[in-house]
């Protein structure tokens, strides 16, 4: 297939799924074109089967606000004319399922259509998009789409409960890529970081409020003051420098590292022994599922699909958001008794296998074939 691709091209989740499932998608054959207003961050190779078109916005006195979303429909649409595309996938719905739509009605105008899919991540439903100003907008641009998935039964519900969408939904849980994301041999930087066999606790984000990166911190101060610990986090934000004054203020900025954004995220999960996800809301937790494949145990709050993916006792546990104690009682749970904290991260392991992309990204294949066979009818 011949496959358009619109996503984010930073670090978050939507950017990260659309890239490795593109790359997947060629490495399986398929041509995949990417739009994005710049290079997407996990894209960082050649293959004859994936081309990148930039989207540039030109400036102009009088754009206060660069209409980033016209230049991306005039970019689909010449995709479309130029190129043989069977199909546009685009991820979160703000604003690139609008572009894709608007792009279908000026491509229809020219006797040419074209399906357009449109992955639901999260906050395009749950925070952004449930915004009034974009209601309507998100609402027909999911109408008008030709197939809808979500990452989770949970966003799924939450795109019927929030607006008033028709379509159907097809859940495709969210993907991990073993060949990345898998425990490495990484002793002397275990060394490094916890010379004495301190237990490693880690969270990555980015640093935004609904991360609630502070229960990181006061759960971590908890799990330190009943076992020597360390915790790293990783990824950079808006609430940062408060997060360093917090360490500062509970004083464990010892205990703490910022480690910033990093490439090889993998890496530094491979010393891990517990990762911390206590968001406000969460409709799938991609990092807590690429913490499991590294066989690191989770805490994460029962929000949003985070139970979805972390079953309860096995691979860690959920607990209410904002309730601090009781993630803190059970990482002490889990990091207590060596033997049980082994058999947490087999377990975490394992039931990550279920997510490994060799299972998930057909699922995205057979749901292309569905709607394109439909479209052609
Ligand atoms: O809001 C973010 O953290 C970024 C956002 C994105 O779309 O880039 O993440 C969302 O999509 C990820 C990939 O599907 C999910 O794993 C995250 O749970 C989801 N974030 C939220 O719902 C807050």
């Amino acid at each position: 297939m011949n496959i358009g691709i619109v996503c984010y091209p930073t670090y978050g989740g939507s950017g990260v799924v659309a890239t490795e499932l593109g790359k997947y998608l060629a490495d399986k054959g398929h041509q995949l074109h990417f739009l994005s207003y710049e290079q997407p961050a996990r894209l960082d190779y050649f293959s004859n089967n994936v081309f990148y078109h930039e989207v540039s916005v030109n400036e102009y006195p009088l754009f206060r606000y660069p209409p980033y979303e016209l230049a991306l429909t005039s970019k689909m649409v010449d995709l479309v004319l130029s190129t043989d595309i069977d199909l546009l996938h685009v991820h979160y719905a703000i604003p690139h399922a609008a572009a894709a739509v608007m792009a279908k009605h000026i491509l229809r105008s020219k006797n040419t259509d074209v399906p357009v899919i449109t992955t639901l991540h999260g906050t395009d439903i749950t925070l952004v998009g449930r915004d009034s100003t974009y209601t309507p907008v998100v609402n027909y641009a999911l109408d008008n789409s030709d197939g809808i998935t979500a990452v989770s039964n949970s966003l799924k519900k939450d795109t019927y409960t929030h607006f008033d969408v028709n379509n159907d939904i097809e859940v495709i849980p969210n993907f991990v890529d073993f060949s990345r994301f898998s425990k490495q041999p990484k002793e002397h930087f275990k060394k490094a970081i916890a010379p004495n066999g301190e237990r490693i606790v880690i969270h990555t984000s980015n640093f935004r409020k609904v991360k609630r990166v502070e229960d990181v911190i006061a759960v971590f101060a908890q799990i330190n003051k009943a076992i020597p610990s360390r915790l790293l986090l990783i990824g950079d934000g808006p609430e940062r420098f408060r997060m360093e004054e917090i360490c500062r203020d509970l004083d464990i900025s010892e205990s703490v590292s910022f480690l910033g954004k990093q490439e090889a995220v993998e890496e530094v999960l491979s010393v891990g022994d517990l990762f911390l996800l206590p968001s406000e809301t969460e409709s799938f937790g991609l990092a807590a599922l690429e913490a499991m494949a590294c066989e690191v145990p989770v805490v994460a709050s029962n929000t949003g699909g985070i139970p979805e993916v972390i079953p309860e006792g096995l691979v860690g546990f959920t607990c209410d958001v904002g309730d601090v104690d009781t993630m803190a009682k059970r990482g002490i749970e889990i990091l207590s008794d060596p033997k049980e904290l082994e058999r947490y991260k087999q377990e975490a392991k394992k039931h990550a296998r279920s997510y490994d992309i060799e299972v998930i990204g057909p699922m995205y294949v057979k749901f292309y074939e569905k709607i394109v066979s439909n479209f052609n009818r």
